[in-house]
């Protein structure tokens, strides 16, 4: 299967390399005229160019810097993509916007990088954008999120998370949670908070959700608004959803900073949450804070959704380097924990 991109994009890489090889030539050749006894500066010239040959550069549009998740997600990007790896990364954070991505993207394409990564904040209106990295022969990786285009040539490959798996993960557990406490047929009631919407991260977990409220009637949605992943925001909305009705059984919040923004908004409340609270308390992410806050039983159930990237992009260079065609999709595995599993050694 032909990788899209990659054959004229490496056409165009020795298109690049000719035209500095042609420039080097002619400069070497005047300063072969004009010195010619100086033998040495042509060597140290010599040297500096195959320097700029090896550096590889990587155009990164990260979609924000909302949560702890991302955080991790930039610095395992920033720590793969070193200059002593021979790197170049050029981040862009595009501050949740995608317009920003997408001009972040036509940067790239005019600074002729050697590959985009994009980890994007909204699955739709790429299309546009993608084509004109792939007519310009740049390969495009996509990272975490997902993009949804009918023509799947638009990108190289995509490496993240099944988020519709990890929501499904949460039900089933707290399908098994109610039912261990004799709860399966009482009605509960539970509070979502979404994250940044239109996101593939949103709508998988709010999709897994949504099958378990589908197949328990005695299930309730009894508020769903969206707290943009972040603890600043989740503690906002929760804290209203608060003054409208205190019946809540379970928080369903799509990542670990909404979580901390739920606790605060129970905390002022006075409810209680977690192993020994009356509130049952869900989270995604599994972040260092997340699973320290589940360790001490504070979320009942966190869901794993991991943020190493950077390794997984690097590999997925590497084959492209190699001519190799690596797989249009890498789905990471994941796991749930729950506080009984955690250590702090584990953590
Ligand atoms: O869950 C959230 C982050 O796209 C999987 O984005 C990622 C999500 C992650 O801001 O914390």
């Amino acid at each position: 299967m032909k990788i899209s991109g990659t054959k004229d994009h490496k056409n165009g890489r020795d298109r690049k390399r000719q035209y500095r090889q042609a420039v080097f030539g002619t400069a070497v050749f005047l300063m072969a005229l004009m010195l010619t006894a100086c033998m040495s500066e042509k060597r140290e010239a010599s040297e500096t160019e195959d320097a700029a040959q090896e550096t590889m550069v990587i155009g990164f549009s990260q979609l924000g810097n909302e949560s702890d998740w991302r955080i991790a997600n930039t610095e395992s990007m920033e720590d793969t993509f070193t200059e002593e790896a021979g790197y170049e990364l050029l981040m862009d954070d595009a501050r949740q916007s995608q317009e920003k991505q997408i001009a972040a993207i036509r940067n790239f394409i005019l600074r002729e990088v050697d590959y985009i990564v994009l980890a994007p904040v909204v699955v739709s209106g790429w299309e546009e954008v993608l084509a004109e990295a792939r007519d310009a022969g740049v390969p495009l990786i996509v990272m975490d999120r997902r993009v949804e285009t009918e023509d799947d040539s638009l990108y190289t490959a995509w490496v993240g998370s099944d988020m519709k798996a990890e929501g499904e993960r949460a039900v089933q557990w707290l399908e098994e949670y109610l039912k261990e406490q004799g709860r399966e047929e009482e009605e509960i009631s539970i509070v979502h908070i979404q994250g940044s919407l239109n996101s593939s991260a949103q709508l998988g977990r709010t999709a897994g959700l949504d099958e378990g409220l589908a197949a328990h009637r005695n299930w309730k949605l009894a508020a769903r608004e969206c707290g943009e992943f972040t603890q600043a925001k989740a503690y906002e909305v929760m804290r209203d959803i608060l003054k409208v009705t205190r019946k809540v059984d379970v928080v369903y919040c799509e990542n670990d900073n909404e979580a901390f923004g739920v606790m605060e908004a129970l905390d002022e409340a006075g409810l209680t949450y977690g192993k020994d609270g009356d509130v049952i308390l869900i989270s995604f992410d599994a972040t260092e804070a997340g699973l320290t806050a589940c360790m001490e039983g504070l979320i009942n159930l966190n869901v794993e959704c991991n943020p190493l990237h950077g390794p997984r992009v690097e590999k997925i260079i590497s084959m492209l380097e190699a001519g190799e065609t690596p797989p249009k999709e890498s789905y990471v595995e994941e796991t749930v924990f729950e506080p009984e599993m955690l250590t702090e050694e584990l953590i």
